[in-house]
């Protein structure tokens, strides 16, 4: 696949912000030969000792109150996907011309490998894993990258032609592209998201939607058949768009019938196993495992090593992840529920009566699509975070609410109030800075404080 290397050499390139996107790419662009300025909003206290080697490899650090000082003097500028481009000092950047990309762009255009790339509202990181874990059964020379935690410039660079990375896009990621192409392109669903980060929910469909803007007819779109705004963001992709959908039968991609996911591509049609052999649980990990299966087949995998592979995954930490069971109470940990999409369908998981535990930083959604499902699914909503008054607000008129000052109080009372027969569940609805470093450590909060509930001797099932 042959793509336009930037020429980096003894170019003044300010990389904006060093945590692990930035790093990485100040390292690739050292390797280039540029001369490196990165930049942070944080002090060197802060910022901490590992980027000292940054600078004794040769980067020099724009900290603190020095943050974004030689922007203007940049002859290429490379971001961070937590940079908001919507900063006055951008509006200067454009004017004055200076080229600008992102991490994912910059690793792209030093890389011969080829791309897959996956995005969607939810179940990105869940598609990735396990497309991943197909591709590598398969035989082939398969990586996993991007927003999933190992950022792209860490991985791709180095790798041969003929060699694949399946990378999970962000809609920041993707706002700061030029030329990626990813040769298989996934968009999962589109649900509103990250309404702190753009001023209206169609920006933030328009920039998932760039996966396919370079793509070529010789490439794949893959789409969610039964989500019409990812049809709809998908009308322009000129690769081959082939669909799959939980809820109707095709007669080309990937589908459910009866009791089967099904596998229909290039005229042959085959049973890859029964929605009972998967593992993962919930209607959207359906969707997730037959939009893994036909990008695998796609890039070649046999259908046989498909079946043994979604069979045999158990999911990822953190979503739906099931902690224990003490006196007849589950509890599930699903930090990574974000936003509202995502606790709708984890809600739509449980059958039985589910005590919410919910909040955390409000990314300025909108929690009414909540009602319905916690009408009729949550028994009682324990509220967190700066974002808890918002929720009580929207939802105390259809289920009784209390609040928690921190994650543990919260699992308390949520034992208080479960009774056997019951899940509790973390489905936060919300991001997790305000309290946590990030989804992870409130997942590990959780289950501590769930496991401190267990007395002693009590009968447990589960990992916990
Ligand atoms: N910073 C500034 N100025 C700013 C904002 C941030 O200097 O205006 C600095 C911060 O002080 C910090 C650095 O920038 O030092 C943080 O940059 P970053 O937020 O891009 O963090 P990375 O560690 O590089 O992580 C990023 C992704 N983070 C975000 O998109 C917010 C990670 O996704 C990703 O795993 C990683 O690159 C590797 O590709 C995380 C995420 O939360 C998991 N993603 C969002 C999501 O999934 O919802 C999109
Ligand atoms: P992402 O990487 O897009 O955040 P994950 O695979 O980490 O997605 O899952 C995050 C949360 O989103 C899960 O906890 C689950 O509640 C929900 N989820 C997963 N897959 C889907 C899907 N296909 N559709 C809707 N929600 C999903």
């Amino acid at each position: 696949m042959q793509r336009a290397m930037i020429d980096l050499a003894g170019k003044h390139v300010v990389v904006i912000g060093l945590a692990r996107s930035g790093e990485a790419a100040c390292r690739l662009l050292l390797k280039q030969g540029a001369a490196v300025v990165g930049t942070d909003r944080r002090g060197e206290r802060e910022i901490g000792a590992d980027l000292c080697r940054l600078e004794q490899d040769g980067v020099r650090l724009e900290l603190g109150e020095r943050y974004l000082r030689s922007l203007l003097s940049a002859d290429l500028i490379v971001v961070s996907p937590g940079i908001d481009l919507r900063e006055p000092l951008f509006q200067r950047v454009r004017e004055a011309d200076i080229p600008l990309i992102g991490e994912v762009e910059l690793a792209y255009r030093h890389s011969d490998a080829t791309f897959i790339g996956i995005t969607g509202t939810n179940g990105k990181s869940t598609t990735t894993t396990l497309l991943g874990a197909m591709l590598q059964q398969a035989g082939l020379p398969a990586h996993v990258a991007g927003n999933i935690g190992t950022p792209l410039c860490r991985v791709a660079p180095s790798l041969a032609a003929g060699e694949c990375v399946v990378t999970e896009l962000s809609s920041f990621q993707l706002e700061t592209i030029e030329e990626f192409r990813p040769h298989v392109a996934l968009l999962l669903n589109l649900a509103p998201d990250h309404l702190d980060r753009y001023d209206q929910v169609e920006d933030y469909y328009r920039a998932k939607a760039r996966i396919f803007e370079n793509q070529r007819p010789s490439d794949f779109a893959i789409v969610n058949a039964d989500d019409p705004l990812v049809l709809q963001a998908s009308a322009q992709a000129k690769g081959r768009r082939i669909a799959f959908s939980r809820t109707r039968l095709l007669d080309v991609g990937a589908c459910v019938e009866g009791d089967q996911l099904i596998l229909a591509l290039d005229g042959r049609r085959g049973v890859i196993c029964r929605v009972s052999e998967l593992k993962i649980q919930g209607v959207h990990n359906l969707e997730n495992a037959l939009a893994a299966s036909l990008a695998a087949a796609v890039a070649g995998a046999p259908t046989t090593v498909i079946r043994t592979a979604v069979t045999s995954f158990e999911g990822l930490e953190h979503r739906l992840e099931f902690v224990a069971e003490i006196d007849g109470v589950r509890y599930v940990n699903d930090s990574k529920g974000t936003n509202v999409g995502a606790v709708v369908r984890s809600l739509e998981s449980f059958a039985d009566p589910v005590v919410l535990i919910a909040g955390g930083r409000d990314k300025h959604g909108d929690f009414a699509p909540l009602i319905p499902l916690v009408r009729e699914r949550v028994k009682r909503l324990i509220l967190i975070g700066e974002a808890a008054d918002t929720l009580r607000r929207v939802l105390a008129s259809v289920c009784p609410t209390e609040g928690a000052s921190s994650l543990e109080e919260a699992v308390r009372r949520a034992a208080d109030a479960a009774s056997p027969g019951e899940v509790v569940l973390l489905s936060p609805a919300c991001a997790s800075f305000d309290m946590f470093a990030d989804f992870e450590e409130r997942g590990r909060v959780f289950k501590a404080a769930v496991r401190r509930l267990l007395p002693p001797a009590s009968s447990i099932r589960g990992q916990a």
